[in-house]
Parts: C-alpha cells; sequence; structure tokens
C-alpha cells in the first residue's frame, strides 16, 4: 500500500508495501480506484476551462484538443462527419471526446488500484496533449498555455491526493498493520485515530472529498463556462449600434417568396443561417483587437482597423449563400442582407499589383480560402453586417469574405484577418489540401420544400413549392413532374438579383394515393441541372431531388 502515497519515489515497485501482511488488501477496491480517476480527469478539465474563461475560451484545453482533431481528421472523416450530424457535427464531437476521456479516466484509475503511478502518467501524458494543442492554436498565444499547465497540475495533484485518501480509506477496510503503514502516507497531516470507527471514518472521508472536489469541479467549469460568454458580440459589438448602410439594398419584391406555401423567406434571419465551419469553439474577436492586414502582391503593405471598414461608404447586398458540402436537397443555404464594403475598394487602399489571380484568406483560428481575385474584384465583399446588425460571432464577428457565385469554402471567410494576394500555384487553402477543388462555382440546383416528404395531403389540386438557385447565372426555368410523368413548367418568384436563390410553385392534379415528385431547374445559359447523382466532393453535389407523400 505505501507505493500508493503521493511522494513514492518512482524506483518503488508496486507492490514492494514493506510490512505488508498476507491477507491485508493489497489494492483499491474497483469502485474507488476508478472515482479517483474520474475525478482527477474531471478536475483538470474544469481548471483548464475556469483558467481559459479568463484567458479566452479557446485556451481550454478540451477545446483545443478537439480544435486540433477537427483540423487533423482526415478528410472523408470529415464529411461523414457533416454529412451524418449536420450542424450539430461540433456537439457530436465533444459528446465524442467526454466518453473516450471518461472511458480513459477509469482504466487509468484502474490501473492505478496498486498505485498512483499509472494515473499519475495518464493525467501528465493527457495535459502534455493539451499544452501541445493549445501552442499548436493558430488563434492562441504563450499566455493561454497557463490553462492547459493549470489543468495538467491539478489533474496530478488532485489524482494523487484523492488516491492517497482512497487508499487510507482501504486500509481501514483491512486492517491494522497496512492502516498503520498507510498512516505514513497522510499527505493532508490529518490524524487517523486507531479505534474501531476508523474504518467508516475513512470511507466518510473518502466520499466527502470526493464530492467536494466533484462540486468544485462543476463550480470552475461552470464559472469558466459563464466567464466565456462574457465576451460574446455582445461584449464588443453592443456599442457599435446599427450598421446603416450608404447604399441600401433594394426592397425585396413581393412574390419574392411563397412562405405561405412552404419556401423558406426570402431573407433568412441571423438565427436561421446556417452554419458550416471548423470550429469547435468560435473564435471571439474583440473589434478593437481586430486588424486586417493586405499583403503580397500589392504596391503597399496596408494594415486596416475595424474603424477604417466602418467609416468606408457601407453598401448592402442580398446574397445567397451555398455550401459545397450540399447534399441534393440540402439545407446549407441561405440569404442575407450583408453589409459591409467591396473588396475592391479595400484592396486598393494597398494597390493590387498584375499578375496575382487569388486572394488569399485567412481567419483568425487559421482557415485558409483561396478566391480568385476577378470574382473578387468583380463583386466581392468585406462584410461587418448581416441584416442590419453586426455580424453575429458564428457567422465571423467581426468581419468576413462574402463573394457571390462561389461555393463558401472558397469565398466566405468568417473572422478574417488576413489577405494576401499570390497566385493558385503558390499556396493552397485549406479544402484543397483536403481534396477538395480549387475552383468552385455554385452549381444549379433545385430543392422541393412543399409537401414534406412522408405526408399526407388531401385530395385535389396539390401545391408543390421549392427554391432553385445559379447564382451569377441567374435562374431561367423550374420544371416539376410527378410520378415519371410529362415535366411542367413552375412559377417562379420574382426575381431579385442574379446573387440570390430564387422560389418557385406549381399546382398539380394528383389522384389519390403515394406519388414521388422530382424538380430540375434550367439556368439562364441554357444549362439544366443534370439527372446524374454526384457527390459533394470535390466541387460540388448534382442530380435531381425528389419527394414522395400521399395524397388521401
Ligand atoms: N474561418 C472560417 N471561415 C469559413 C469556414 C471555416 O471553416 N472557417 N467555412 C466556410 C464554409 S465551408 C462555408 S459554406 C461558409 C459558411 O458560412 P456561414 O457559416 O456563415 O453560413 O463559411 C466559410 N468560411
Ligand atoms: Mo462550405
Amino acid at each position: 500500500m505505501e507505493s500508493g502515497r503521493p511522494g513514492a519515489t518512482p524506483s518503488e515497485p508496486p507492490s514492494s508495501s514493506a510490512g505488508h501482511r498476507a491477507g491485508a488488501p493489497d489494492r483499491l477496491p474497483a469502485g474507488p480506484a476508478a472515482l479517483v480517476g474520474v475525478l482527477g480527469l474531471g478536475a483538470g478539465l474544469a481548471v483548464g476551462h475556469l483558467v481559459a474563461g479568463v484567458l479566452g475560451p479557446n485556451a481550454s484545453p478540451f477545446l483545443a484538443v478537439g480544435n486540433t482533431a477537427i483540423d487533423l481528421a482526415p478528410a472523408p472523416v470529415k464529411e461523414f462527419a457533416i454529412r451524418t450530424f449536420g450542424t450539430h457535427d461540433k456537439l457530436v464531437l465533444i459528446g465524442g471526446m467526454g466518453v473516450v476521456l471518461l472511458g480513459l479516466a477509469v482504466v487509468a484509475g484502474l490501473l492505478s488500484r496498486r498505485g498512483p503511478r499509472p494515473g499519475t502518467v495518464f493525467a501528465v501524458v493527457l495535459g502534455a496533449v493539451g499544452v501541445a494543442a493549445v501552442w499548436s492554436r493558430p488563434d492562441l498565444g504563450p499566455v493561454d498555455l497557463l490553462a492547459p499547465v493549470a489543468a495538467l497540475v491539478v489533474g496530478v495533484v488532485v489524482f494523487r491526493w484523492l488516491h492517497a485518501v482512497a487508499v487510507r480509506r482501504g486500509a481501514r477496510v483491512g486492517d491494522g498493520a497496512s492502516a498503520e503503514g498507510v498512516e505514513g502516507a497522510a499527505v493532508d497531516g490529518a490524524a487517523v485515530d486507531g479505534s474501531p470507527a476508523g474504518a467508516g471514518t475513512g470511507r466518510r472521508r473518502f466520499l466527502v472529498m470526493s464530492a467536494g472536489v466533484a462540486v468544485g469541479a462543476g463550480v470552475a467549469g461552470t464559472g469558466g463556462q459563464l466567464l466565456a460568454g462574457r465576451g460574446d458580440t455582445g461584449g464588443s459589438a453592443v456599442g457599435l449600434g446599427p450598421l446603416t448602410p450608404a447604399t441600401p439594398a433594394p426592397p425585396i419584391p413581393a412574390g419574392a417568396d411563397f412562405a405561405p406555401l412552404g419556401t423558406p423567406s426570402f431573407i433568412t434571419s441571423n438565427s436561421d443561417f446556417y452554419r458550416v465551419d471548423t470550429a469547435l469553439s468560435v473564435p471571439r474577436v474583440r473589434v478593437e483587437n481586430w486588424a486586417l492586414r493586405l499583403h503580397g502582391g500589392v504596391d503597399r503593405e496596408v494594415v486596416l482597423g475595424y474603424a477604417d471598414i466602418r467609416d468606408m461608404p457601407l453598401v448592402e447586398r442580398t446574397v445567397t449563400i451555398t455550401c459545397v458540402s450540399n447534399e441534393v436537397g440540402g439545407e446549407y443555404v441561405s440569404t442575407s442582407n450583408f453589409i459591409g464594403v467591396p473588396l475592391r475598394d479595400v484592396l486598393e487602399r494597398a494597390g493590387v499589383k498584375p499578375g496575382a489571380d487569388q486572394l488569399f484568406s485567412t481567419s483568425v483560428d487559421g482557415w485558409t480560402c483561396g478566391t480568385p481575385v476577378a470574382d473578387v474584384l468583380d463583386r466581392g465583399l468585406l462584410a461587418i453586417g448581416m441584416n442590419g446588425e453586426p455580424l453575429p460571432i458564428e457567422h465571423g464577428f467581426p468581419a468576413r469574405l462574402v463573394v457571390p457565385g462561389l461555393y463558401g469554402y472558397v469565398s466566405a471567410t468568417k473572422w478574417v484577418v488576413d489577405l494576401e494576394l499570390n497566385r493558385f500555384d503558390d499556396k493552397q487553402a485549406y479544402w484543397l489540401e483536403r481534396g477538395w477543388a480549387q475552383r468552385a462555382p455554385i452549381k444549379t440546383q433545385s430543392r422541393i420544400d412543399a409537401p414534406s416528404p412522408f405526408t399526407t395531403v388531401p385530395a385535389g389540386s396539390v401545391t408543390v413549392a421549392g427554391i432553385a438557385y445559379a447564382q451569377q447565372r441567374g435562374i431561367g426555368k423550374v420544371e416539376v413532374r410527378a410520378d415519371g410523368g410529362p415535366w411542367r413548367t413552375a412559377e417562379l418568384g420574382t426575381e431579385v438579383n442574379l446573387a440570390t436563390w430564387r422560389m418557385w410553385r406549381v399546382e398539380l392534379d394528383l389522384g389519390p394515393g403515394e406519388h414521388t415528385v422530382e424538380c430540375r431547374a434550367t439556368d439562364r445559359t441554357g444549362a439544366t441541372q443534370p439527372e446524374a447523382r454526384v457527390a459533394p466532393t470535390p466541387d460540388g453535389a448534382t442530380g435531381w431531388h425528389s419527394t414522395q407523400f400521399t395524397v388521401g
């Protein structure tokens, strides 16, 4: 049992307990051993989270490891996660990491039944992983290492201390000799009497200490979470007030959507806007710390602050952005009134030299994106607002890129801090290194929103309605057919501009029973959305969307 005490020399073999008598319990019971492992882990993680709450939430070793895992995960794993869990992919990752860590902590605890060494090694290794993850995050600095270091130290200390308490408790359950041996291991100087009541006292003491650690970890973790929330958009955006564009977008005309018939509203609210990114925890940038650096193929390097952008004449543009990972019929497409400054005007501050074909942008968390310079100069926006408000943090506060017509991964950098003009041959952006295409204009697509799949609709005339998009080309027509019959041309919603989606509706006379309807869009160049289903990799899905329902 002695080898179990804190301060045991590493050379001491696990069961070299002097004075140990045959028949005396040699090991911690499994339950307390596992509990000690779990509580050591919990205490370490919670304190790491608390310190990160003060320094900056992303310094939390748990989140840093998660963010690193996302960046290191092989592309197919990430695509699977996005496909399977959608926007919940991050919650699933957090839950999965929690389960794995819990399992490892139980195992570490169980391996430490003869002595705290295995669990100590586990805590140190895990802490080191946290340190390495925080160290490697592009949005974190050396000070942020305090969070994982605190987690490591607290994890080790709490584990060893609770282990000692548990050992003492176990000894009490055993016999006097072993209790005596353990007495020397007391780390807190608490006197343990030799009375027959000692076993109960020891056990109670262990339970009280464990509960104390659990409560303490809960308080620390919650505190960290609350402190982290402090720096929300609220924090630095609150004083910004409403953004009033010098050139507002034209109002959305009546008849642009068929929301009462089941299409989305033409403008997506900020809270409903789809979200896709690699950030497990959203980067929280304060405007006073934000700067945008323009460099590379420019006449002079320039660094712009938030006020520099805000003081330029602001424009407002209605744009539909779309994710390349969107499956046929998928939800990763939304429309907003983006407020910002034309990227052409921003880049003019630095002077664009001829020769560059790529605008290589980097976010504060190190994500990168390559956009054709021609598209950027033609219609790119450095957006600081969405639907009249500062950008929500999930959508890139304080500033992001929006370049209509290109999938988000090659055009829509959120939390942008760096713009470099170079050549596509010089530098490869984040998703290119993971097998996605260098150029990715949005493909013509259409989706059926009503009737909802597998519902029953009343007999008679059935309204089928949905969305279509072919950004920068425009939608020419949408056709719908039922059960493989003749194509019917749908009525289109009023066009807003070429950068946005278009809603459609059609009435079909369908008899009672099950029906399958399909839709296909044709863009203004005359090209019809192809029937063949192609997966999103490497440059966007194709195929006709279909839906099944019953007429009753
Ligand atoms: N910093 C950063 N910006 C990013 C991404 C990212 O992972 N990190 N993802 C891009 C992708 S793939 C898409 S589709 C759009 C989505 O923007 P949204 O979340 O505002 O809808 O953001 C783009 N900008
Ligand atoms: Mo995307």
